[in-house]
């Protein structure tokens, strides 16, 4: 039976600026860093609109949680970080930025599909998943937890003398704000002034439960004074915003200005998982500011700039879409793990963990 929520627990909603977005940012984002954080984007969204169809078809080992209406605020992220050098422990609706960090497109359909081949040797589902060695903690909760890995492989490169100029990011939403996770990473991490970069997506819900049901306060991003540490709140459906706020954000984090904290106002475009419909979000909340689709806006904006032009981001989306097809039928015909060859001890004992 379909739970039935009294309205007045929505309503009179004090959503912070539903419709007040941030003043948008200058463009203070190059070209190429544009087109390469739209790109991700896309990718991510082809690639999640094709998971979906699979989970729904049976196929997919586990859940599928999309990021449907994030993508821009992660993929800018996932651009303004460096591989090779940062560290970035994305969250279940990165796709975009993991995209856009160099995960391949195989990594992600061999663990959905559960393949030995895949990074997690077809061990763990989904989202979990990641490549430690290559800076890309797997994604190990949803709830702020993230934030102490973070914070921890910061300050542990910090001790070792290896840190220099390398920053730590991770991901959450708006419910994992009121965890104790949260509060206990984000204070350590501001008194030893780690170059850390949190992105709060605030989608409005956690689960079906409203903002309104979660906090107190105005806009999340006051939080981020309580801690001594940098605020920045933006609109999440504006790419250029985003690639601005992000980059200026990882730029201040990398020369010293110890943690930064963003807070993006969107909307999820989807349910919290494939196997919910988000029957709770109120047609108004679609209807607002932040129910607009990022990818829509984004090609307005890239169009509008003249940074790419319809054409090109057509065969950009042909492209994916092949790209897709191709790391779906890859990872189909590869094997599952087989638990009678299988290593049991900790993979942590097995090789050292470079940090
Ligand atoms: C400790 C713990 N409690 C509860 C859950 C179940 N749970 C998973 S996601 C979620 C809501 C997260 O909301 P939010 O932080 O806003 O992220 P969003 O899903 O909106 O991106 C909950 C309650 C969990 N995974 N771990
Ligand atoms: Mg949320």
């Amino acid at each position: 039976m379909r739970l039935q929520f009294p309205a007045a627990w929505f309503y009179p909603l004090p959503v912070p600026n539903l419709d007040q977005p941030p003043a948008a940012a200058e463009l203070a984002v190059d070209r190429d860093f544009l087109r390469s954080a739209f790109r991700s984007m896309l990718v991510a969204r082809v690639l999640e609109s094709k998971l979906a169809s699979l989970y729904k078809a049976g196929k997919i080992v586990g859940g599928v949680y999309l990021g449907k209406g994030q993508e821009a605020v992660s993929a800018a992220l996932g651009t303004a970080l460096i591989r090779g050098k940062d560290v970035f422990c994305p969250l279940i609706r990165d796709q975009a930025g993991r995209t856009a960090f160099g995960e391949t497109m195989l990594d992600c359909t061999r663990t959905y599909l559960g393949s030995v081949e895949g990074p997690m040797g077809g061990r763990d589902g989904n989202v979990h998943r990641g490549r430690p060695q290559e800076g890309v903690p797997a994604m190990i909760s949803h709830l702020g937890a993230q934030i102490s890995v973070v914070a921890g492989i910061l300050f542990a490169r910090r001790m070792k003398g290896c840190l220099q100029d390398a920053v730590g990011a991770t991901c959450i939403g708006d419910g994992a704000t009121s965890t104790g996770a949260f509060h206990e990473a984000l204070n350590l991490a501001a008194v030893e002034k780690l170059p850390l970069v949190l992105v709060v997506a605030n989608n409005q819900f956690a689960y079906s439960t409203p903002n309104s049901r979660q906090f107190a306060a105005g806009d999340l991003v006051e939080r981020a004074s309580g801690y001594g540490v940098r605020g920045w709140s933006v609109d999440g459906t504006d790419l250029l915003a985003c690639a601005s706020v992000v980059r200026e954000a990882v730029r201040r984090a990398r020369v010293g200005g110890g943690p930064q904290m963003i807070v993006a106002h969107l909307l999820r475009l989807s349910g919290h998982g494939e196997h919910d419909d988000a029957f709770y979000v109120p047609q108004t909340a679609r209807q607002s500011h932040y129910g607009r689709d990022c990818l829509e806006i984004g090609i307005r904006q890239l169009v509008e700039k003249g940074v790419a032009t319809v054409d090109e981001i057509a065969v950009w989306r042909d492209q994916a879409a092949e790209d897709v097809q191709r790391a779906v039928a890859q990872a189909q015909q590869e094997s599952a793990p087989d638990p009678y060859r299988e290593d049991w001890s900790a993979i942590a004992t097995r090789f050292p963990l470079s940090l």
